[in-house]
């Protein structure tokens, strides 16, 4: 059976599909080097994988809207010579703007649908058919099943997970249920990336490497109110599913750098260390990266030991706030003595240890915001990368109503949902302007960038790990936001 849409009472027939994912790289992180951080867009090369397995008759094709930036000249280009039917284009409430282009862009070309979907669908739900008057359907959550079932020609308002604009209004339907047997997916389409197109960008981890991005599980057990979490069960793919795939990057890629992007690795420790044996038996050298996904008070010993033994390099451990009061607050919960301990363990081997912290919660006073710095100052080693981030609110987050409770103006918050890390704080109610800059400022004097043991310990840390001086420039480059030819000129810029 051929593929086809039906919208409106209307089918449309579907070869070719163009997925798009909506990004300006230049505004999250700034550019100041001609490369800059890319990961492979896992969200649409999952949804290529079962959409093709479904229907093998369709041609697929994935481009990132800012790898390499596609002006509009040049999205124009793209689209008269692939010729899709059908355009799908993931992004996030982050990158609003960047959809409204794409969008703007695929209907003055011509008639191919256009299907919305990722984590700003479930932020803005209807209101993003306001906000993208081209758009036609939209996917709510996973999409592998319900995007298959579109292209196989179910009517959308009646099927589960979907936005649709129909007869001038916007249908939604009720949620669909979550994929239960997630071992059951076929593994993302990376034959429908270009890896060494990626190794010439920074990866998660700011190296030029083949980038192998792993979920090894969906969803989280906890309901952190500042946390925009869009699944709603934790499912976890079983140890075996996760080394088939480590495996099948690992030989027929030759990737040989994993970066774990889950919510909560850790949450099963027993599928952790399974997974980290049978790295071991296969004898496979790679390096794995926790980018993501570490719970601090869930981290033992044998974990991290085990965890290093495997290729672990990179540890990144969420704190957010250093007081209990807001630990509760925010509904993190986070065991403070018990992160202390693993962190200072874990920075006591040759890895590189991120501690993220965050400032400006809503009814957080300065001597709260101040005792999150004081706890890193009981930490053996700074952060290696600066990691003290100001609360952003994303739309359909719980800590909004937290905010708005709390006093502040629903302008605010919005207002915040678009700011990247370089946005300078405005001030809280209860934490003013100056204050922040004062925290951000001491925070940078003590653990971050303007400290040079600091900086010292972290280039020899990268060093030990295997990167190369080249790789430590563009990191820094980025982090510092201006070109450092150098180590000496890094070291300089450390005293500025
Ligand atoms: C890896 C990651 C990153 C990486 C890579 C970015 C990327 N490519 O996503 C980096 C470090 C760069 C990053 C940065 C940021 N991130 Co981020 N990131 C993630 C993380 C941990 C995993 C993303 C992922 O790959 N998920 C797995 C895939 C399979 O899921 P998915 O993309 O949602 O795709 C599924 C569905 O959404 C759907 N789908 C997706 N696209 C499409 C398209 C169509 C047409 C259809 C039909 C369906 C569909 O089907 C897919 C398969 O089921 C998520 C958290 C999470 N658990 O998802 C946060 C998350 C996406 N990030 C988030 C944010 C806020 C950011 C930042 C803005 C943070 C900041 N303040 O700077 C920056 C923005 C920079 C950027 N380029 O994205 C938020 C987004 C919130 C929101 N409401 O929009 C999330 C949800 C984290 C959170 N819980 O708050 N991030
Ligand atoms: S912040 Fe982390 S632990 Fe908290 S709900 Fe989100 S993913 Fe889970």
């Amino acid at each position: 059976m051929s593929a086809a849409i039906t919208l409106d009472g209307r089918t449309r027939p579907v070869r070719r599909v163009l997925l798009v994912e909506a990004n300006n790289m230049t505004k999250w992180v700034g550019s100041t080097i001609p490369c800059e951080v890319h990961i492979p867009p896992l969200g649409l090369m999952y949804l290529a994988a079962s959409a093709r397995q479904a229907h093998p008759e369709i041609e697929f094709r994935i481009v990132e809207s800012s790898l390499p930036y596609l002006s509009g000249e040049r999205l124009a280009r793209l689209l008269d010579e692939f010729q899709p039917d059908v355009v799908g284009v993931r992004s996030i409430a982050f990158f609003l703007e960047e959809m409204q282009r794409i969008a703007a862009g695929v209907r003055a070309w011509g008639a191919a649908l256009l299907v919305a979907g990722g984590p700003i669908v479930q932020a803005y739900k209807a209101r993003l058919f306001e906000e993208v008057p081209e758009l036609d359907l939209a996917v709510k959550g996973e999409g592998e099943r319900v995007f298959s079932d579109l292209l196989a020609g179910a009517t959308p308002e009646k099927l589960p997970g979907v936005l649709c604009r129909l007869n001038g209004r916007v249908a939604e339907s009720p949620d669909a249920p979550e994929i239960r047997d997630i071992d059951g997916l076929p593994f993302p389409a990376y034959d429908l990336i270009d890896l060494d197109l990626y190794a010439r960008q920074l990866s998660y981890s700011y190296n030029h490497r083949r980038q192998g991005i792993l979920l090894t599980s969906r969803g989280c057990v906890y309901h952190c109110t500042y946390c925009f979490t869009h699944w709603k069960n934790v499912r976890l793919r079983s140890a075996a599913s996760v080394f088939a795939e480590i495996e099948h990057l690992y030989t027929r890629h030759e990737i040989r750098d994993f970066y774990v992007v889950d919510d909560i690795f850790n949450v099963n420790a027993r599928r952790a260390l399974e997974i980290f044996d049978r790295i071991l038996t296969a004898g496979f050298r790679l390096r794995l990266y926790f980018v993501n996904g570490l719970r601090a008070d869930l981290t033992t010993r044998e974990f991290v030991d085990r965890a290093v033994e495997a290729g672990a390099i990179w540890f990144t451990y969420a704190v957010e706030s250093g007081t209990d009061e807001m630990q509760r607050y925010i509904r993190k919960n986070l065991n403070l003595d018990k992160t202390r301990d693993i962190i200072a363990y874990t920075q006591r081997q040759s890895v590189v240890v991120n501690i993220s912290t965050m400032f400006g919660f809503p009814t957080e006073t300065p001597s709260q915001a101040q005792r999150t710095l004081d706890y890193l100052g009981e930490l053996p080693k700074p952060s290696l990368l600066p990691y003290h981030f100001c609360l952003r609110f994303f739309p359909g987050c719980e800590i909004n109503q937290q905010a708005i409770d709390a006093g502040w103006a629903p302008e605010q918050l919005e207002a915040t949902s678009r700011f990247s890390y370089n946005d300078l704080p405005m001030g809280t109610p209860t934490l003013p302007r100056p204050e922040m800059y004062r925290l951000l400022i001491e925070y940078h004097n003590r653990f971050g960038l303007s400290n040079p043991a600091a900086l010292d310990g972290a280039v020899r840390t990268l060093e030990a790990i295997g990167y190369r001086e080249e790789e430590i420039l563009h990191m820094y480059s980025v982090l510092k936001r201006k070109i450092i030819q150098d180590t000496g000129e890094l070291k300089l810029a450390a005293r500025t």
